[in-house]
């Protein structure tokens, strides 16, 4: 008979294929591991609304600005979900802002590139919501049960994000020579970046084998490029873009892409901090967040108030 706050027992758990919940024992490297993901996936999410944010004011049309503006929304809300998921490992959310500001936690690579154009809006919901979506759809059977749950909601919002990017993406491919024209440049700038959003090869993957084993990932870095390759890849062509990769190819026999090299200097440049937008993301988080301390400050103040009413009519 297993100990219930042993090793063995937890690894049985996870082998059975069952959730582990906040109050269940875990090793103290799984909550670690946990606390380490999921802010850096929210981190993605709040700070994934800036390179979109500034396009609200400048969308096309009013259905345009409507679409982006309830996009923009969810991703605040997911970010809610992911910190909220994180702390029930036992981290509060200052602790995790403040390791965003102090560069102790990372966010995706992805949104340290910026958005020029409005081909970007449509390159940023096909191809980053795209791989996001391949990679939380497999997150959705992750081993800890409020990260699972979290993720089956965002991945209903996911989907329809992908199809307002791809929908962009499409109606200025079926337009003139100059629209069509910056379609292909925003596939040609957001492709390699959105493939390197999977992390690195599993064989450069320092944390992958802890979290198969844990099955916190239930598919590995490379297996999910591949999935986003494979689907992706066609979507390009039925509209007429261009994959920027003179090496791709497909395989008959197994009916997968093979692509050219990832430039992985960049990648782990870019997440080290020296990407082409780090340091005007990070200022403009840190600049709202300080602006926003009285909104804090209030809600506690409101909550203290409210409590002291109770005690009173106890
Ligand atoms: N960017 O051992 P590895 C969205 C780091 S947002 C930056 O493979 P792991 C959206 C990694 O952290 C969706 N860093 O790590 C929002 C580690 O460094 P540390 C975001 C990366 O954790 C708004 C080192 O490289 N999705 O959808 O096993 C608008 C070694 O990597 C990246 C998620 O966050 C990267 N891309 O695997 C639009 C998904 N990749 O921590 C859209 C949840 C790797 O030791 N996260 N690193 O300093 C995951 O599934 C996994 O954490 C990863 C990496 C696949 C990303």
């Amino acid at each position: 008979m297993y100990n219930e706050h042993s090793d063995a027992h937890f690894q049985m758990r996870i082998d059975k294929g069952e959730h582990i919940e906040a109050k269940d024992y875990m090793p103290e490297n799984y909550r670690k591991h946990l606390i380490r993901q999921i802010s850096q996936h929210a981190n993605s999410e709040v700070i994934g609304m800036q390179p979109e944010g500034n396009w609200i004011t400048r969308a096309p049309s009013l259905r345009a600005k409507q679409i982006l503006l309830a996009k923009i929304q969810d991703e605040g809300g997911h970010g809610l979900y992911l910190y909220c998921a994180a702390e029930t490992l036992g981290v509060s959310r200052v602790e995790l802002i403040e390791n965003l500001h102090e560069g102790k936690a990372k966010y995706s690579n992805i949104f340290n590139y910026p958005a020029l154009n409005w081909a970007d809006i449509g390159a940023i919901g096909w191809l980053v919501d795209g791989a996001a979506i391949v990679n939380q759809v497999s997150l959705q059977r992750t081993s800890y049960g409020p990260y699972s749950r979290a993720m089956v909601r965002i991945c209903k919002e996911e989907s329809f994000h992908q199809r307002q990017g791809y929908e962009i993406m499409a109606k200025m491919m079926k337009g003139t020579k100059d629209q069509q024209a910056m379609a292909q440049d925003a596939m040609n700038r957001w492709w390699w970046p959105a493939l390197m959003m999977f992390g690195p090869h599993d064989t450069d993957s320092p944390h992958s084998s802890d979290a198969v084993k844990w099955k916190i990932k239930r598919e590995t870095n490379d297996e999910l490029r591949q999935k986003f390759i494979d689907k992706t890849i066609p979507q390009a062509e039925l509209i007429g873009l261009k994959v920027p990769d003179g090496k791709i190819k497909l395989n008959e026999k197994t009916g997968h892409y093979t692509i050219g090299e990832i430039n992985w200097e960049e990648f782990y440049r870019v997440i080290a901090g020296h990407g082409p937008c780090n340091k005007q993301r990070m200022e403009h988080h840190i600049k709202f967040h300080e602006e926003g301390a009285w909104v804090r400050k209030a809600a506690v103040a409101h909550k203290q108030k409210h409590l002291k009413k109770e005690l009173q009519t106890v």
